[in-house]
């Protein structure tokens, strides 16, 4: 069996996201329904360079001989996790600026994107947008290899282009909308009398 599209519940992970904290999962879980969508085996871990660095080295260090071949790394603030992991590894590493509090994620990307030449991290956009992106940029770089992964992406992407030309006017959709909800709205007028 490929490792990849066919079921990514039992497969080895291809992508591993990792990040900061937990309360990064909000933005990274994006990252993960997307793989999802796309049928890519993934894992999801917490792995902090400040809090757990001895981790992060062994993690990084590790990842590309336990098969991993993609990493995305979310953090946020002094967001060191992706270079610090792009330097245990010559795996590709994207990095997702997570929005902070302080600053709305400017830190998180100026951290990310301003690696000196030598360490690459792939930088996405900050947040949510940021964190589809980093999937479907694994996706990109894993079609290379798996025919199966470059079609699951071609399809997302003419699904995409589809739902976008369905609704060419979106005063339309509003209506649109209400006449689909109609039939539940009077079964329950219905239900009350
Ligand atoms: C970073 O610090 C994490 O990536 C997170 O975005 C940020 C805040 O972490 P918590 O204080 O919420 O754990 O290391």
């Amino acid at each position: 069996m490929t490792n990849s599209a066919q079921d990514p519940a039992v497969a080895r992970p291809l992508v591993a996201i990792i990040m900061g904290s937990t309360s990064d999962w909000e933005t990274m879980e994006h990252a993960a329904k997307t793989l999802q969508d796309l049928g890519i085996a993934h894992e999801t871990r917490v792995v902090s360079a400040h809090r757990t660095p001895d981790l992060l080295f062994e993690y990084g260090s590790a990842a590309e001989q336990r098969g991993i071949e993609v990493i995305i790394a979310g953090a946020g603030g002094a967001a060191h996790l992706p270079g610090m992991t792009a330097s245990k590894t010559v795996l590709p590493v994207l990095g997702v600026p997570v929005e902070s509090k302080a600053l709305k994620g400017l830190d998180s990307l100026l951290s990310i994107a301003q690696m000196p030449g030598g360490i690459p991290v792939g930088t996405l956009a900050i947040g949510k947008a940021g964190a589809i992106n980093a999937a479907l940029l694994a996706a990109a770089i894993l079609g290379n290899k798996y025919p199966e992964i470059r079609e699951a992406l071609r399809k997302f992407r003419q699904l995409q282009t589809a739902k976008v030309l369905a609704t060419p006017d979106p005063a339309k959709a509003a209506p649109a909308l209400a006449k689909i909800m109609a039939p539940a709205a009077k079964h329950k007028r219905k239900k009350r009398a």
